[in-house]
């Protein structure tokens, strides 16, 4: 596909308007649209829409396309798998690419100590499935999760999660024993506030509200995706890792976001030298196929009984071929590096933006995951209304970007891994000039 952004209509275009409309009549309103056009194709960096439309694309679907959507070894892998057989469901007669995919996540996740992996479908369930383990190795029940944090939109995952709208309002109740502590969020935390501190804050609320002996799991996000990509101050991770090892808590890292490769390391943990006792990975691990893992010590992993664990399609047999060929992807292509490149590009452009603009309260991210966070003029109040703006500007301009955030002033970005240098800085441009016609 040409890797070359081209706006033939406006955006979104005819084609895509009346197709909004049918989806209008047809699809749950529930179910939202961050952008409405339609896609037809996608490679590299870019998506072409139905009206002949090639946007760039600084979303991946949400850090999912991390190989590049449709990348070649993962077409070639499914089309092959396609045509040997579609499922037969591991819990009846097995194969062997989910098998491969287990030992590969064992061998790449961090930590040298046995590990074993069980497969599900998305990150919701594979979170659910990670609390279940942890519950079941501890005999314990309660579980910490944090400010900011996103997990999911099944019952146990919206417990997790902090936001109410747009995910929980009205759909309650939600799964007891699950207790929210704070994070760090260095943009606005207190100055002093360093990661040990905030640590600190966190495992005394743990310990005055909830209990070690009561508590089974420990989840966090190494870095908040959903929340606003919010980065912990370096020593927080490491701290709570510590606590949970002395106190018999698992140490759940939901990787689903930041995992393979997306931040510039295979996994996130990684940055600080972080052990997780479960992670959690899914998204990026299969190039754009719905799958999503649990890999963890193999001795909580074995904790619940056979036949405690398991789904109809987790670990499809296509999902899972996609995986081995993104791990071999990743691995050939040298994207770990190549996320870090561009998270130079990113924040070099960007803190020259902010530079020249009070707007910018916060950059910040990791590799391939960066972010605006956006404020009034010289203040910390979050300004929503621009970031929405700046968004559907750069969407107008045939720029693929999300928002996210607590409060819904963060501008995010997750290009694919595979986005050629010249489509990186173009998209780049594109929002310089948007800030400054914004001023
Ligand atoms: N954990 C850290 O980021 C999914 C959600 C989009 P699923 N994030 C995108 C939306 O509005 O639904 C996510 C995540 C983290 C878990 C999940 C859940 O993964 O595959 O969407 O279930």
């Amino acid at each position: 596909m040409q890797q070359r952004r081209e706006l033939i209509t406006p955006i979104p275009g005819p084609k895509s308007l009346a197709l909004m409309q049918r989806k209008s009549s047809a699809v749950a309103q529930g179910v939202g649209t961050t952008m409405p056009v339609f896609a037809v194709a996608a490679a590299g960096g870019v998506l072409k829409d139905v009206d002949g439309n090639t946007l760039i694309d600084f979303g991946s679907g949400i850090a999912v396309t991390s190989v590049g959507n449709s990348a070649p070894r993962v077409v070639t892998a499914v089309q092959e798998q396609v045509a040997a057989f579609t499922h037969t469901c591991f819990m009846i007669t097995p194969y062997e690419g989910y098998v491969a995919v287990a030992e590969q996540l064992n061998e790449l996740t961090p930590g040298d100590h046995d590990k074993k992996t069980a497969l599900f479908n998305s990150g919701a369930e594979a979170v659910e499935n990670a609390i279940k383990i942890a519950r079941s190795h501890t005999k314990k029940q309660a579980v910490v999760a944090f400010d900011h944090a996103y997990h999911g939109r099944t019952n146990m995952t919206m417990a997790l999660t902090a936001k109410n709208m747009p995910y929980k309002d009205g759909f309650g109740p939600f799964a007891p024993e699950v207790y929210r502590v704070p994070v760090s969020y260095p943009y606005r935390d207190e100055k002093n506030m360093d990661g040990e501190l905030a640590a600190r804050r966190a495992i005394e609320v743990i310990e005055k509200q909830v209990g070690a002996g009561n508590l089974a799991a420990v989840i966090i996000e190494p870095i908040q995706g959903e929340g606003g990509f919010i980065v912990p101050a370096d020593g927080f991770l490491p701290a709570l890792v510590e606590w949970c090892a002395a106190n018999d808590v698992v140490f759940i890292a939901d990787e689903v976001q930041t995992g393979f490769a997306r931040t510039g390391k295979l996994f996130a943990c990684e940055h600080e030298e972080v052990v997780p006792d479960i992670i959690v990975t899914a998204k990026g691990v299969a190039g754009g196929l719905p799958l999503a893992a649990v890999t963890g010590r193999a001795e909580i992993m074995d904790a619940p009984h056979i036949g405690g664990l398991g789904g109809t399609y987790g670990g499809n047999p296509l999902a899972c071929a996609a995986a081995l060929a993104v791990i071999e992807t990743i691995r050939e292509d040298g994207l770990v590096n190549r996320a870090a490149t561009i998270g130079s590009t990113m924040l070099n452009r960007l803190h020259l933006l902010q530079a020249d603009d009070d707007r910018i309260g916060d950059v910040r991210g990791r590799g391939a995951m960066i972010a605006v966070e956006l404020v009034k003029s010289g203040t910390s109040e979050p300004d929503p209304d621009l970031t929405r703006s700046t968004a559907l500007a750069a969407h107008q301009q045939g720029l693929i970007v999300l928002t996210c955030g607590t409060y819904g002033n963060v501008l995010r970005f997750l290009p694919p891994l595979v986005m050629p240098e010249g489509l990186l800085d173009e998209g780049l441009t594109i929002l310089e000039n948007i800030f400054l016609q914004s001023r």
